[in-house]
């Protein structure tokens, strides 16, 4: 039996970050699609990010990407974050938008680029002072596109160099996240292709790096779940860049293209302990919505998780264990999937109403008016956003 005044408990203390570049204009390389009522500055897309929180009551957080949203005061950021009920949440470093970077930025060969870039982290430690963040996330798109254009151990010696640096400029409560990813923009090699170079250069440095995975940096019929259960048993799962895939690295909203995944990934994360608070697993989203209203396409993501999680949390565990102890393996694949396919939706519609929300996040979302609100204020311009 599962004890499901437990599962919404633990429902209601979920915490879910969003991106502040969600809230932006995105696109593909071949056109991105303006749409109206997107914010212009850093702090509109507080104010949108707000609005998430207000209909989902899981969203307390929005991460930053510099130089995407640079302003002159960063603690004045956070203030005017918390005035809006949210705060500011993981420090996203931008090392790939310069023209410097052509042949790497951490790994180029050229020491002086090497040097700016590190720079750019060290600034980014800086703006969690100021902010108060915990995290800083770091996603570098070094790598080569033909063999024999660069030393790949020289690359990593030189990564190792860079990570190293920053992990010195942490503060007592700060840590980073490394990112992986297969390959894009580099086609040949990345230098931080997978979550085994990610966790190896994080082993060597200590507590405060960790690994971040992004569900869209793998190849296709990558098991992630293995990977989420490998890293949190080695204390090592620092957090999620959540979103979904058919192909590469979509960014489409978590849990549309396989809803049945982002399950398993949150049973592995339940039951190794990851959803505890003190473990301090960070639930990210990175996502664009080209095609989609992007508050909206937040709203459905965040409950997204939601629902992964709370099947998660329904997993009748003991029977689980039991069945697994047993050899049992039909049994244990059913005691699995029996929680996957319960309709968790009544159970979360009951939860926000005893939270005092509206028990339908989209409905009163798109009720409030805020939308239309944008629409007319933000009619001069747009925010920088996905390739400004
Ligand atoms: C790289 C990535 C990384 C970036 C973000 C915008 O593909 O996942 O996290 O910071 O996209
Ligand atoms: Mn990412
Ligand atoms: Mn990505």
């Amino acid at each position: 039996m599962t004890d499901i005044s437990a599962a919404k408990d633990a429902l209601r203390r979920q915490h879910i970050e969003t991106p502040s570049w969600a809230y932006g204009n995105s696109g593909t390389r071949f056109k991105v699609f303006a749409q109206r009522g997107v914010p212009r500055t850093p702090q509109e897309k507080i104010d949108d990010a707000a609005q998430v929180h207000r209909f989902t009551g899981v969203a307390p957080s929005v991460a930053l990407h510099i130089p995407w949203d640079t302003v002159d005061d960063y603690g004045a950021l956070a203030a005017y974050a918390k005035e809006r009920g949210v705060q500011i949440g993981a420090i996203n470093t931008n090392v790939f938008q310069d023209d410097d970077y052509m042949l790497g930025s951490v790994t180029n060969p050229d020491p002086a680029i090497r040097r700016k870039a590190l720079d750019h982290l060290l600034e980014c430690v800086d703006i969690m002072d100021a902010t108060g963040s915990r995290d800083l996330k770091l996603w570098f798109s070094d790598g080569t596109n033909y063999p024999g254009q660069d030393d790949i151990r020289a690359r990593q010696d030189r990564m190792a160099e860079a990570l190293s640096a920053v992990y010195e400029r942490l503060g007592d409560h700060q840590r980073f996240l490394l990112e992986y990813k297969l390959f894009e923009p580099a086609f040949y090699t990345t230098d931080l292709p997978d979550w085994g170079t990610s966790y190896a250069h994080c082993l060597k440095l200590g507590p405060k790096a960790q690994v971040v995975v992004d569900t869209g940096h793998h190849a296709p019929g990558t098991n992630i779940e293995f990977i989420v259960a490998f890293l949190l048993r080695e204390g090592k799962l620092g957090g999620f860049d959540f979103n979904s895939r058919f192909y590469a690295d979509d960014d489409l909203m978590v849990g549309a293209a396989d809803p049945f995944q982002l399950f398993r990934i949150m049973h592995e994360v339940v039951q190794g302990g990851g959803y505890d608070p003190e473990t301090g697993v960070a639930f990210m989203l990175d996502q664009c919505h080209n095609i989609e209203p992007k508050i909206q396409g937040q709203i459905r993501s965040v409950m997204n998780v939601q629902e992964a999680t709370a099947k998660a949390l329904l997993v009748d565990t003991a029977a689980l264990r039991a069945a697994q102890g047993s050899g049992d393996v039909l049994g244990a694949n059913a005691v699995f999937m029996d929680a996957y396919n319960t309709d968790v939706r009544p159970l979360l519609a009951e939860l926000r109403e005893e939270m005092g929300l509206d028990a339908d996040p989209i409905a009163a979302y798109l009720a409030s008016g805020y939308y239309e609100k944008v629409i007319e204020e933000r009619k001069d311009g747009q925010a920088a956003g996905w390739g400004a």
